[in-house]
Order: structure tokens, then C-alpha cells, then sequence
């Protein structure tokens, strides 16, 4: 087996500090996570900002403080910037971040109902448009799938062109309105997607541990972090996102799978920029 690929998750755009007085908003708590984070043995940051408020944003001002703030901390960590930002917004308010070409960006392969209220909208043209954009900057899609039909979707604009193999799937698992946090939809998951792939499973609340060991168990790579999870045990808030990635990491350990490094990481994902 490959080594274990952990991507935290660090901040989100739903989440608030009445929810986790933890979760970071400004430029510094960020790159605080994203340390703790790193320091425990991420190799990927998926990254949303906001503003000092904790509204969610797409500001490419502030993405760029957060990077630069971040890269001080934690210089070779690999940057996967947001595109999906927060359900409204404008698919070039949400893209426009791509012109700081970063390592890698998600790339949302679906419009799915999101919680009990919302609709997060990607159209297939939608989903061309930011393909394009990354496959011109060179940046590294991650391909968010919330159920299956977001991977035979993202399989059609790789036969268009538009997306290079190997591909880098996140299966996102457990959230309300997207598929179910178990074995039989992992596996089916798993099973769909091209052989030389890669994949990470993110399982949404408290789904999250369940599914890294699954994902660990399987060959697959793990997301944390207070976008997906604010607890580190049943009622106990997360400290920290170190904490969900040191959680992880132990468990990896006892199953006997070795952690990547940023570096390792960038060549089990095929990323050379
Ligand atoms: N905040 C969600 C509406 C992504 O980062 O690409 C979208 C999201 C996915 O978090
Ligand atoms: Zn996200």
C-alpha cells in the first residue's frame, strides 16, 4: 500500500465559533490550524477563508494572506484551495482564486441538496468551466464527489479532455443530502472509479474516524478537519485540527500504514510543478 495522504480541512465555510469556539476565521488563527495541522502530519490543506467576522469568502486578497501566512508556518505543505467556497455564490466569485495557481483546487462534480435547506449548484458547464481553468494554470483538480453520478460526470469531461488521469477523487460521505458514511457505498465508490486513481474519503461528522479507518483499511487516503467534524470524540469538542489529524494518525499506526510527507505525497499524486 501507498502512504497514507491526510488532508485537513482546516476551516470551511459553514462552521462557526458558536458551534466550536476553535474554528479559525482570521488570517492568524488559520495559519495557526493549518500548523497544528501540518506539525501532526497533513501533507494537504484544503483551504476557505473568511473575513475577520467569519463570513465565508472567495476574496483573492485574502486567500493570498492566508497562503503567505501559512507557507511561514508550514513551507512545503501542498495548498488545495476551495473553488466550491459557500452555497450563493457566483461561479467566477468562486474560481477567481485559481489565478494564484495553486498545487491543487477542488473541483465540485455535482449540484446536490446541501443540509436540510440549502442547494449547492454546479452545473456540467460549470464544472467545464473550472476544469478548463485549472487544466490551463496547471493546477491539480481534487474531484469532490457527494455521490456516485459526480464521478460519471467528472469520467465524461476526462473523455472531453478536460481533466488529466491520474485522477484524485474525494469521496465525501455522511453529509445530508449526499450519499450515506458506510462500507457498502465506499466500496461502491472505490469500485467506480478508473484503476490508477487516487482517493481520499472525508466522512462528515460522526461519520469522520469511521470512515478514515475504512479509508486507511481499503488503501485509500483521509480528510479531517472542523469544515467536516468538530468533535474529537462522541459530545467532546475538537481542540484543535492537529488533534483530528494526531487521531488519525494513531489509528494509521496501528493498522500498520506509514504517513506521506508533503514531498511523498506530491509524487503519490502525481503533482511535479
Ligand atoms: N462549502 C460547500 C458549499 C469545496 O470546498 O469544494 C462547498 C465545499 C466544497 O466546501
Ligand atoms: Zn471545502
Amino acid at each position: 500500500m501507498e502512504k497514507l495522504i491526510i488532508t485537513a480541512a482546516i476551516c470551511g465555510a459553514e462552521v462557526t465559533k458558536e458551534q466550536n469556539p476553535d474554528i479559525p476565521y482570521s488570517v492568524e488563527e488559520i495559519a495557526r490550524e493549518a500548523e497544528s495541522a501540518y506539525k501532526a502530519g497533513a501533507s494537504i490543506i484544503h483551504l476557505h477563508v473568511r473575513e475577520e467576522d467569519g463570513t465565508p469568502t472567495q476574496d483573492i486578497k485574502v486567500f493570498k494572506k492566508c497562503i503567505t501566512a501559512i507557507k511561514e508556518k508550514c513551507n512545503d505543505v501542498i495548498i488545495q484551495l476551495s473553488t466550491g467556497g459557500a452555497v450563493g455564490m457566483s461561479d467566477d466569485e468562486r474560481l477567481d482564486c485559481i489565478n494564484l495557481k495553486p498545487e491543487m483546487a477542488s473541483l465540485d462534480c455535482g449540484t446536490l441538496n446541501f443540509g436540510l435547506n440549502d442547494i449547492f449548484v454546479n452545473t456540467e458547464k460549470t464544472i467545464n468551466y473550472f476544469a478548463k481553468k485549472m487544466k490551463e494554470f496547471h493546477v491539480k483538480p481534487e474531484i469532490e464527489v457527494f455521490d456516485k453520478s459526480m464521478i460519471d460526470t467528472a469520467l465524461r469531461i476526462y473523455r472531453e479532455g478536460l481533466l488529466e488521469r491520474p485522477l484524485q477523487f474525494n469521496f465525501v460521505m455522511g453529509l445530508r443530502g449526499g450519499t450515506s458514511a458506510t462500507l457498502r457505498d465506499l466500496s461502491f465508490m472505490i469500485g467506480s472509479i478508473p484503476e490508477g486513481s487516487t482517493y481520499t474519503v472525508t466522512g462528515v461528522g460522526r461519520a469522520q474516524f469511521t470512515m478514515a479507518a475504512m479509508a486507511i483499511a481499503a488503501g485509500g487516503n483521509v480528510r479531517v478537519g472542523f469544515e467536516d467534524n468538530i468533535y474529537i470524540d462522541k459530545g467532546i469538542l475538537a481542540k484543535s485540527n492537529g488533534q483530528m489529524v494526531e487521531k488519525v494518525v494513531n489509528i494509521a499506526k496501528h493498522i500498520g500504514r506509514p504517513v506521506a510527507t508533503p514531498k511523498e505525497a506530491r509524487e503519490i499524486l502525481n503533482i511535479y510543478r
